[in-house]
């Protein structure tokens, strides 16, 4: 036992409990799903069990040894991420290899190592009907990743990075994970002056459609993500936002086997909205996973904050309601608590706030929709291509020639307002005046 607290129930909204949820109620029915398989949550390994404080300017203030260290210390960090998991009621957990088993000198070790921590892994996920909602690889800590892993000028730590790959497929695999998660940390530049851009995005390509071809022929029957960033550590990442990433799944051949995993503090990175990123996601129809989080807007980087935001929450779910829900995919908490909050109690509250925070995001997104001003008002708005002209260009009937004659006469075109105000003067109303029933 590492955490003092009982599994967390749901009490509802007037309660003051702070280790209980007020609108997480895994069972409650929305829309002919339970809260549970609307959200999916997932618990990020290498915040949660992992870190430990440290920032770029101080060192630990909490410790999650467990006094111990080796195998044992990294049985007993497996031991706290289940009981946390089961505690809050948590079905899905995501893991970097380096997260789960302790690194050897050589792959060969590493892989041996995660064998060992998998067969535990596997029995705890007998023992608790947990699983994994993704998997991925460390290709960014190692100082032999400095330069990237797949885009690295060393064909050898080209090779070790397909080793690590296939040994993170082999793990999803066995634990019956349905994601495999790519998120290329160092997969980008510095500078220009010592970059072979057009190689190295061609070696990403490569690599990607290794990886797929090598899940494929091994069991793997889920999904591949790329998880978009604009920048750090890199000062320029190739899988820069969601939109630069379809275009680069499309160009590699690999949009039938990937989707996007997006984060929503690498959405403010890249200078995007967090709902901007999970639509440019749907109407590509490459949605897939979300890395739920928030970022400082007045730090700027990736502060990864449990998201608490509602307004955010309530956008985004909106975004995943309308992109038809979750399949393989889930809301993994890639969020950790402020160095401050440095007791595994907060840990515990971190996640009641940000699985809360959800919870409600996911009832008020339904009340927009069944609302249903917002919706309607977008309907109307582009009505103009349900009939006549717009309609025969929406069905491909109009060109180029046909519109200049069908236009040279047009006088005093009138276009309606747009009604921003209005409409955010609805999300007020529906965000802070509703119910919660
Ligand atoms: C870092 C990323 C990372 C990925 C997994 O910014 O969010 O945590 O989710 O490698
Ligand atoms: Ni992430
Ligand atoms: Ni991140």
């Amino acid at each position: 036992m590492y955490i003092k607290n009982e599994k967390i129930e749901f009490k509802g909204k007037d309660s003051k409990d702070p280790f209980s949820f007020r609108y997480y109620d895994k069972k409650r029915v929305i829309n002919g799903k339970t809260m549970g398989e609307h959200l999916k949550f997932a618990m990020s390994w290498w915040h949660t069990v992992n870190a430990s404080g440290t920032d770029m300017f101080g060192g630990d203030t909490m410790s999650k040894t467990f006094g111990l260290s080796g195998m044992d210390m990294y049985k007993a960090k497996a031991d706290f991420a289940f009981e946390l998991m089961r505690k809050l009621g948590i079905d899905y957990y995501c893991f970097h290899d380096v997260d789960v088993a302790p690194e050897g000198e050589t792959l060969g070790e590493s892989v041996k190592n995660l064998e060992i921590m998998t067969d535990y892994l596997l029995q705890k996920q007998k023992e608790t009907g947990i699983k994994p909602l993704w998997v991925t690889a460390n290709m960014f800590g190692d100082k032999k990743f400095m330069a990237g892993a797949a885009t690295s000028p060393c064909a050898d730590v080209f090779a070790v990075a397909a080793g690590k790959v296939k040994a993170g497929i082999d793990a999803a695999v066995k634990l019956g994970a349905k994601g495999y998660v790519f998120w290329g940390g160092r997969e980008g530049y510095d500078t220009l002056l010592n970059t072979d851009m057009a190689l190295e995005l061609h070696n990403l390509g490569r690599f990607m459609r290794m990886a797929r071809d090598y899940g494929r022929s091994h069991g793997f029957d889920g999904d591949f993500y790329i998880e978009p960033k604009p920048k750090e550590p890199t000062k320029h990442q190739y899988d820069f936002d969601a939109a630069t990433c379809a275009n680069f799944l499309r160009a590699n051949g690999l949009e039938a086997d990937f989707k996007l995993n997006i984060e929503a503090n690498h959405a403010t990175l890249a200078g995007h909205t967090f709902n901007h990123e999970l639509r440019v996601a749907a109407v590509n129809g490459m949605f897939g996973s979300i890395d739920a989080n928030q970022g400082d807007m007045l730090l700027g980087w990736d502060t990864d904050q449990f998201p608490t935001n509602v307004y955010e929450t309530t956008l985004a779910m909106y975004e995943v309601i309308k992109a038809g829900g979750f399949t393989n995919g889930g809301l993994n908490f890639d969020a950790k608590a402020r160095r401050q909050s440095n007791t595994l109690e907060d840990t515990v509250l971190s996640y009641i706030a940000g699985m809360d925070a959800f919870a409600l995001g996911l009832i008020k997104a339904y009340q927009i929709i069944d609302d249903g001003r917002i919706d309607a008002f977008i309907k109307e708005r582009y009505s103009s291509y349900e009939s006549g002209m717009g309609k025969r260009i929406v069905d491909g009937e109009e060109t180029l020639e046909s519109l200049a004659a069908y236009a040279a006469d047009l006088k005093d075109i009138k276009v309606q307002s747009g009604r921003q105000e209005y409409l955010e003067a609805v999300m007020n109303d529906i965000l802070f005046s509703g119910d919660t029933e």
